[in-house]
């Protein structure tokens, strides 16, 4: 890798940054390869890396229809945490948060992973009871978490409004210290420039338009840029799942719906640990350039367009200004939408479909960005032994013919 003196970044920065070498080329989609990803997300881009890493395969192109990290990966709030209440669930969310705690150091890019710990509120006493539940099922998967009552959350958050007389008391939380935040476009950057560096083409501005098939196998894509042949397709393209599905012949049980998030000014440290809240619908954290990251659950309509409306936007900003009234002077940057893949039972698939050498990864609704390292693990695996990896075997799409659901809507955390 090339490194920089500080006499050359002044340099570069005083030349309008002229002769800085491309963090990956601009590759040219070849004629056949071995392995087509699908979708140039933090997910898609994390399965090529994997697949030259661990399974020497670098045959690879990732085909992006708009830019790499342009889809939900640059649109989230960057939350991480592995405190999930299955047993399927905390093998894949642990193994993504051990590759998290490592990850900066693998990919040779600093990912700014920051464990800063995140608290999931309880407002009454079912959500303590949930919370307890949770916190036990996490320890006995060996992940860490707490319980604290109302008095411990003030110790981490003093600001916070426990207050008797508010609508939705803070009675306590579930508290993961691992948990934390992560930098999103340095994820998609950094995996970009690491596989790229393994031999993977990055192919951006090309559009996948049908999945080609002969005799139940897939045998390549239709793409903006003319055919491309494979052996093997994964598709990895979040809200767009149900539209590759439909190119492939066959269905999901998945539904898109608009997640809309937004940022305040920046201001000083005010905040240093992640609070969220199911039951009142907002979170808030704050980025180490000084934004407060602020959002909700999704938008209760389906659609694919990347907004969403106001009246959420007005019931999560009642929700913060009621837990935290010191926000009231905040003023408000940039908001946005991203379009989430949910689930029936707010867990991810991941695996073969229905066409031979043809692999879905998706439906992981609001809470894929956690999962982005384990994720391109195991479906690095998948791809490449034509079986699901003991991790993600779980999470086959035949679940839900078998009735083998993982209902994870209590550990979502974002109310979907
Ligand atoms: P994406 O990053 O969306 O990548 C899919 C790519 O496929 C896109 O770049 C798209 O352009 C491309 N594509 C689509 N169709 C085609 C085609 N036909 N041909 C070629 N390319 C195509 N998760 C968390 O864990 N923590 C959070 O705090 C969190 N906050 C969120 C907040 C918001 C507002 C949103 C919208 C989501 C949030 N999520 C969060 C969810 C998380 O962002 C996603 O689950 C995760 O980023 C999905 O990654 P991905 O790589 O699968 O998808
Ligand atoms: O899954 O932790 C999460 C999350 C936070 C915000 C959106 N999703």
């Amino acid at each position: 890798m090339q490194r920089y003196s500080a006499f050359h970044l002044a340099g570069h920065a005083l030349r309008g940054h002229r002769h800085w070498r491309p963090a990956w080329r601009t590759a040219a989609p070849k004629r056949r390869y071995r392995v087509i990803i699908v979708g140039g997300g933090g997910h898609g881009l994390a399965t090529a890396f994997y697949l030259a890493k661990e399974h020497g395969i670098t045959d690879v192109a990732v085909l992006e229809r708009g830019w790499i990290g342009g889809g939900n990966t640059g649109r989230n709030t960057t939350i991480v945490r592995s405190n999930y209440l299955w047993g399927a669930s905390a093998g894949l969310y642990e193994k993504a948060m051990q590759l998290w705690e490592g990850l900066s150091r693998e990919i040779n890019f600093n990912v700014m992973f920051s464990q800063r710990g995140v608290l999931n509120l309880g407002h009454n006493l079912q959500d303590m009871r949930d919370i307890r539940r949770r916190v036990n099922a996490n320890r006995l998967n060996g992940i860490d978490g707490e319980v604290l009552d109302t008095e411990g959350v003030k110790r981490l958050v003093p600001f916070i409004n426990t207050g008797p007389d508010i609508r939705y008391p803070v009675l306590g939380a579930s508290y993961q210290p691992r948990a934390g935040i992560a930098r999103h476009d340095a994820v998609a950057w950094g995996f970009a420039r690491a596989a790229d560096n393994l031999g993977v083409d990055i192919v951006e501005n090309c559009e996948v338009t049908g999945i080609r098939r002969d005799n139940g196998r897939v045998v390549g894509v239709d793409t903006s840029r003319g055919p491309i042949d494979a052996e093997r397709v994964g598709v990895v393209v979040a809200g767009h799942a149900g539209v590759l599905a439909e190119m492939a012949g066959f269905r999901l049980p998945i539904e898109s719906h608009p997640l809309q998030a937004l940022v305040s000014e920046p201001l000083k440290p005010v905040l240093d640990t992640v609070v969220m809240s199911n039951a009142i619908h907002v979170y808030v954290s704050q980025s180490d350039k000084g934004e407060l990251v602020i959002g909700a659950g999704i938008d209760g309509y389906n659609g694919y367009g990347q907004r969403g409306s106001f009246q959420v936007i007005e019931h999560f900003l009642a929700a913060l200004l009621e837990l935290y009234p010191l926000f009231s002077r905040l003023r408000l940057l940039r908001h946005w939408g991203g379009i989430v893949d949910v689930c029936p039972d707010a867990s991810p698939i991941i695996g073969k479909t229905p066409v031979g050498g043809l692999y879905f990864n998706c439906g992981w609704g609001t809470g894929g960005f956690k999962a982005t390292p384990g994720s391109g693990w195991v479906f690095a695996h998948t791809i490449a032994h034509d079986e699901p990896h003991p991790i993600n075997a779980a999470f086959a799409l035949d679940r839900f013919e078998r009735g083998a659901l993982v209902d994870e809507h209590g550990a979502a955390a974002v109310a979907h």
